[in-house]
C-alpha cells in the first residue's frame, strides 16, 4: 500500500471509525480500573468558531487524554459548552434570531471543529450550561447555598452603562468607560444578588498550598484575595465622647501621622455635623465623590479632600490632635474605612499632604549598613545576591548562589562603568572567586556564565543566573539555548523579587531624602519614644500590644475579596430561581418546580429593565404556582456561576435526580487535571474553588478543592509575535490549517512549537516541517521488515520511548516531538526496521498524530485500534551508554587510553584526560597551547 501520505483521507476515515465504535465511550461505574479525571475548560461557543488558543489546550489535553487510555486508565475527558452570555443576546438585538437557536448552531460548528482535529469527546456526556437539564441544577446549587445563608440581597453601588442598559463587573470597567463600548461609566444604586465568598476567604488562601498549580496563579490568587493583617486603632475625637477607629497595616509608623482621612461615605461625619464648620464643602465635596467608581478613586493621580474644619483626633500614642480630612481616596468599604495619613511612609498620604501643606513626620529609617540589626536581617535571607542594574534600561541582572556566606550585600553600581566588567567586579569583589568564566552583553542586558570544575563540586554548583527583561526573540533563544547546554537554573521571577528587597530599600530611601517619595518600605522604628531602634515586624507586635491593653486598639485581618454580585440586567442567563411576596418577601422557587425555566416571550431590546420583567408567561407562572400578587426575580445569573460547577457535572450529565449520584462523585472527583488559560485566575478559578468549598461546607461534596493539578497553555500569536484579534486580521482558522496540512500535523505543531505553558509564534513555514516528519514516518513503512534491528537502533528506540513517556507526564510535548524526530532519523539511515520496532515507534506517535498512527497501525496487519495497545515499556538495558576507546595523544603520540561513554561531552573529557597519571606525567611543568577533540575517537593535547 505505498501510496503518498494523505491526510485528508485517512482522518476522516478514522474519525469517522472513532465515532462509530464509540472509542472514547468509558463505563464510568467501572470499579476494576484505576480513574483518571482530564479536564478542559469548555470554551463559550461564539459565532466565529474555535480559536488557536483553544486548539492549542485542547490537543495537549487530548495527547495526555490518550497516553493515560493506553497505560490502562479509565480516562474520563469530556467536554461541555459554557453556552449562556452576552454575544448571543446582543446577536438577537440586532437579528431576532433567538439565542437557543444562535447557540445551537454554534455549538454544532464546534463539535464538527473538535471531531476534524481529533479530539476524543464523548459529546453525548456533555454539558451545556443554557440546557434546562443542566440549569436546573446551577438553581438548586443557588437554593442549597440560599438555605445555608451563603447568597443574600442587598442593595449597592454597582456600575451601570447606560448605552448597554446593564450593570457590569469591575473587570468590565476600563478608564471609567463601558469596555464594549465606551460609554462613561456610572454609578447605581442597585438591588442584587451576592454569594458569600468572603466568608471562605481564609480557606481559599490557605488550601492552595494542597493544589499542584503554578506558582504564579497561586501568587495571584492570593494578592487578589488580598490578605493584610494590620491593626485598628480608636483616635478620640477632641473635646468629644466619640471614636474615630482606623484600620493600618502600618502602626509601627503611627509616630509619623500628621493627619486623619474618612472615606465621603463614613457615617461619623454626619455624627459630627455640628461640629464641623465647614459642613457645605464637606457636604459639596461628598456629592461630588458619588459618581467616581472605586476604582478610579484608587488610581487618580491626584488626589483631593477636604479639610473638616473645627474637629480633631487625638494620636493615642503622642497625645498630639491631629487634623481630619474626608478624600476619596479612602474607600468606604475597605477596613472601617477611615485611615491615620503618615505621609512620611505612605506613598497616597505623600501627594496629598503635598497637595495640602501637610507635615512629613519620619518615624521608620531604613536597615542600613552600619546599622548592626541589618545583620539580623540579612541572616534571614539565606542566599546572598549580587545585582548590576543595567541604568540604560533599569532593568537588573541577579546573581545569586546560596552556598557561600552571607557577607555584604553589594552595593556598587554600574553608574558609568562597562556593564560586562561592572557585573564582574561585583560577583569577584562578593565571591572573592576568581574563577568567573565569563560574562557578557546581549543586546542590552547582560549575562554570566560561571566555570564549574567539576558536577559534583558544591563550590560553583549552586549558581544561578538570571537575565531580566529579555527584550527580544533573539535574546530568549540565546538564553534558552544557554540553559540546556549548561543546566543553570533561572530564579523564578518571585525570587527575584525577595533579592531586590534589600536593594530596593537602599535605593528607596535615597529619593525619599531627595524628596520625591514615601519611604514606604519596613526598617527601623525612630522618632518614636520607648519604641525607637525596634525592627517594623517588632514594633507592630509591641504597639498592637500596647494599644489591646488600653482598650484602643487590636489586631485584625482584613481581605480585600468582595462578594460576588451575580445579578445580570439580562435575558441570556441562567433566571434566579427567586419568587417575592406580594410584600416583597424573597422566597426559594421550591425544588419540584426547577428548571424554572427562562421565558422566551421577551422583548431583547433593552430598556433599562431586566427583559424577563416583559414576559406575560413568566408573570402567569409564577402566580399559577404561587398566587395572584407574587412576581418572579427578574434578573438573571452572571454567567461565571454556570462554569463555577460544570467539572461536578460530567461524571453524571444524565442523572435527573441529582447534580451527580454519590457514587459518581466518589469514584470521579475531584478533577485530577485541569488544563487551561491563566487569564481565569481571578474569577472562573476562584469562583470553581469557592463552589466546591461551599458545597463541602454544607455537606453536599466530600473534597473541598476541585482540581488538583492545574497547567496553563500559553497564547498562540501570530507570526510576528502579536495577539491575534479579529480587528488586525490575523486570526488564524483553525479548519484552513487542517483542511492546508492535515489534522495531525496542525496538532503535532501546535505542541513542537514551544514549551505548553510558553507562547507560540503560528508560523506558517514550520509546520512544513512537522508535516515532512510525519511523511517521513509514513515512508518509513517501506522498511520495515521481519527480524532484529541493530543493537544502536535499540539503543534509540528505548530512550525514545523512555523520553517520550516522561515528557508526556510532565507535559514537556515539544522535547517528546523532538526526541521522535531524532529517531525517526535514525531509523531512515537503517536498511531495514523491524516490525516490532517500527510498531513501538507508532504507539509514541499515536497519542500526538492519531490518525497516521492508526492507519500505519493497521498497514502492519493489525486489526485492533492501536488505543487498545498498553503504552511499550522500555528495557533498561537499552538504555546504558556503549563505551567507547578513547585515544589521548600529546603532541601527536598516543599517551594513554581512556575507557568512555560513547557520548561523552568534551568538558569531560578533558577532565578525565588531565587528571591521569600518565598524561599529568607527561604535562608536568609545560603549557598547554592547545586541546583538540575528536568526539568518539581521539583527545589530542599540543603542548
Ligand atoms: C497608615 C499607614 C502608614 C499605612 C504607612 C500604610 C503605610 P492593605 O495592605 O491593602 O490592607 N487603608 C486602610 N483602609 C483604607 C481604606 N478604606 N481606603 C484606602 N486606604 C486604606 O492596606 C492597608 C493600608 O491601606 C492601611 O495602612 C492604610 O494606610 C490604608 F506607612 O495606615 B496604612
Amino acid at each position: 500500500m505505498e501510496t503518498a501520505y494523505n491526510p485528508k483521507e485517512i482522518e476522516k476515515k478514522w474519525q469517522k471509525n472513532w465515532e462509530e465504535n464509540n472509542f472514547c465511550k468509558i463505563d464510568k461505574d467501572d470499579k476494576t480500573t484505576e480513574k483518571f479525571y482530564i479536564l478542559d475548560m469548555f470554551p463559550y461557543p461564539s459565532g466565529t468558531g474555535l480559536h488557536m488558543g483553544h486548539t492549542e489546550s485542547y490537543t495537549a489535553s487530548d495527547v495526555y487524554y490518550r497516553f493515560k487510555k493506553m497505560q490502562g486508565y479509565n480516562v474520563l475527558h469530556p467536554q461541555g459548552f459554557d453556552a449562556f452570555g452576552l454575544p448571543a443576546e446582543n446577536y438577537a438585538i440586532k437579528t431576532g434570531v433567538k439565542p437557543a437557536e444562535t447557540t445551537k448552531k454554534n455549538i454544532e460548528n464546534y463539535i464538527r471543529q473538535m471531531q476534524s482535529l481529533g479530539f476524543a469527546y464523548d459529546f453525548s456526556e456533555q454539558a451545556v450550561t443554557s440546557d434546562p437539564e443542566y440549569y436546573k441544577w446551577t438553581q438548586w446549587i443557588f437554593g442549597e447555598f440560599f438555605k445555608n445563608g451563603l447568597v443574600y440581597k442587598k442593595t449597592q453601588k454597582t456600575n451601570w452603562c447606560s448605552s448597554c442598559q446593564t450593570v457590569i463587573a469591575n473587570e468590565q470597567v476600563m478608564d471609567g468607560k463601558c469596555e464594549r463600548c465606551g460609554t462613561e461609566i456610572e454609578q447605581r444604586e442597585l438591588p442584587g444578588w451576592f454569594f458569600k465568598i468572603t466568608d471562605f476567604a481564609e480557606e481559599l488562601i490557605a488550601d492552595l498550598d494542597k493544589v499542584d498549580w503554578p506558582e504564579h496563579t497561586k501568587k495571584n490568587q492570593r494578592n487578589w484575595i488580598g490578605k493584610s493583617t494590620g491593626t485598628t486603632i480608636k483616635f478620640q475625637v477632641l473635646e468629644s465622647e466619640k471614636y474615630l477607629e482606623v484600620f493600618t497595616t502600618r502602626v509601627d509608623t503611627i509616630f509619623g501621622c500628621t493627619y486623619c482621612v474618612v472615606a465621603p461615605e463614613h457615617k461619623i461625619i454626619s455624627e459630627l455635623k455640628a461640629e464641623i464648620e465647614n459642613f457645605s464643602a464637606v457636604e459639596a465635596y461628598i456629592e461630588k465623590a458619588k459618581n467616581k467608581t472605586e476604582l478610579s478613586r484608587m488610581e487618580a493621580k491626584e488626589k483631593t479632600g477636604v479639610e473638616m474644619k473645627g474637629v480633631k483626633v487625638v494620636n493615642p500614642f503622642t497625645g498630639e490632635n491631629v487634623p481630619m480630612f474626608v478624600a476619596d481616596y479612602v474607600l468606604g468599604n475597605y477596613g472601617t474605612g477611615a485611615v491615620m495619613a503618615v505621609p512620611a511612609h505612605d506613598e497616597r498620604d505623600f501627594e496629598f499632604a503635598k497637595t495640602y501643606g501637610l507635615p512629613v513626620k519620619d518615624s521608620i529609617a531604613p536597615y542600613l549598613k552600619d546599622n548592626p540589626r541589618e545583620d539580623k536581617e540579612t541572616e534571614k535571607r539565606e542566599v546572598a545576591v549580587a545585582i548590576i542594574k543595567n541604568p540604560k534600561d533599569n532593568t537588573y541582572l541577579c546573581l545569586s548562589w546560596n552556598t557561600t556566606e552571607w557577607k555584604s550585600f553589594p552595593s556598587g553600581g554600574v553608574d558609568g562603568e562597562d556593564l560586562v566588567v561592572a557585573a564582574k567586579r561585583e560577583v569577584m569583589e562578593e565571591t572573592g572567586y576568581r574563577n568567573l568564566k565569563f560574562i557578557r552583553q546581549i543586546g542590552d542586558s547582560i549575562f554570566a556564565e560561571f566555570y564549574r570544575p567539576h558536577k559534583d563540586s558544591n563550590v560553583f554548583a549552586n549558581f544561578k543566573y538570571v537575565l531580566f527583561e529579555l527584550e527580544n526573540e533573539e535574546q530568549k533563544e540565546v538564553a534558552k539555548k544557554e540553559k540546556d547546554q549548561h543546566g543553570f537554573v533561572w530564579v523564578a521571577e518571585a525570587e527575584v523579587e525577595k533579592f531586590l528587597n534589600v536593594w530596593n530599600q537602599k535605593l528607596a530611601w535615597k529619593k525619599y531624602h531627595e524628596g520625591d517619595f514615601a519611604f514606604v518600605e519596613d526598617g527601623i522604628v525612630i522618632n518614636s519614644g520607648t519604641f525607637d531602634g525596634l525592627v517594623s515586624e517588632e514594633a507592630r507586635e509591641k504597639m498592637t500590644a500596647w494599644l489591646e491593653e488600653k482598650g484602643l486598639g487590636k489586631k485584625v485581618v482584613n481581605y480585600r475579596l468582595r462578594d460576588w454580585s451575580i445579578s445580570r440586567q439580562r435575558y441570556w442567563g441562567c433566571p434566579i430561581p427567586i419568587v417575592y411576596s406580594p410584600e416583597g418577601v424573597a422566597h426559594l422557587v421550591p425544588k419540584e418546580h426547577l428548571p424554572w425555566t427562562l421565558p422566551e416571550d421577551v422583548d431583547f431590546v433593552p430598556t433599562g429593565v431586566s427583559p424577563l420583567e416583559k414576559s406575560v408567561e413568566l408573570k402567569k407562572r409564577t402566580e399559577e404556582i404561587f398566587g395572584a400578587g407574587w412576581t418572579a426575580e427578574y434578573d438573571t445569573m452572571d454567567t461565571f456561576v454556570d462554569s463555577a460547577w460544570y467539572f461536578l457535572r460530567y461524571p453524571d450529565p444524565h442523572n435527573n435526580e441529582e447534580f451527580c449520584s454519590k457514587e459518581r462523585m466518589e469514584k470521579w472527583l475531584p478533577v485530577d487535571l485541569y488544563i487551561g488559560g491563566a487569564e481565569h485566575t481571578y474569577m472562573h478559578l476562584l469562583f470553581a474553588r469557592f463552589f466546591v468549598k461551599a458545597m463541602h461546607r454544607i455537606g453536599i461534596l466530600n473534597f473541598d478543592e476541585p482540581f488538583l493539578k492545574l497547567r496553563h497553555q500559553g497564547m498562540v500569536l501570530d507570526k510576528e509575535g502579536k495577539k491575534m484579534s479579529k480587528s488586525k486580521g490575523n486570526v488564524i482558522n483553525p479548519d484552513e490549517m487542517v483542511e492546508k496540512f492535515g489534522a495531525d500535523s496542525v496538532r503535532a505543531y501546535m505542541l513542537f512549537a514551544a514549551p505548553l505553558e510558553d507562547d507560540v509564534m503560528w508560523n506558517e513555514n514550520n509546520i512544513v516541517g512537522v508535516r515532512r516528519f510525519l511523511e517521513k514516518i509514513w515512508k518509513l513503512q517501506e522498511k520495515v521488515s521481519p527480524g532484529e534491528s541493530s543493537e544502536q537502533v535499540k539503543n534509540i528506540l528505548h530512550k525514545t520511548i523512555k523520553k517520550v513517556g516522561e515528557d508526556i507526564e510532565t507535559m514537556k510535548f515539544n522535547t517528546a516531538i523532538s526526541a521522535m524526530m531524532i529517531l525517526a532519523n535514525e531509523l531512515e539511515k537503517q536498511p531495514a526496521i523491524a516490525v516490532g520496532d517500527y510498531a513501538m515507534f507508532l504507539q509514541l506517535l499515536a497519542p500526538f498524530a492519531p490518525h497516521i498512527a492508526e492507519e500505519l497501525w493497521l498497514a502492519l496487519g493489525k486489526d485492533t485500534s492501536i488505543f487498545s495497545q498498553r503504552w511499550p515499556q522500555f528495557e533498561e538495558n537499552f538504555l546504558r551508554n556503549a563505551q567507547i576507546n578513547l585515544a589521548v595523544q600529546i603532541n601527536g603520540k598516543l599517551r594513554d587510553v581512556l575507557v568512555v561513554d560513547a557520548e561523552i561531552a568534551e568538558e569531560a573529557v578533558k577532565e578525565f584526560a588531565l587528571a591521569s597519571e600518565k598524561i599529568k606525567n607527561h604535562l608536568a611543568g609545560k603549557e598547554i597551547k592547545k586541546i583538540i577533540f575528536v568526539p568518539g575517537k581521539l583527545l589530542s593535547i599540543v603542548i
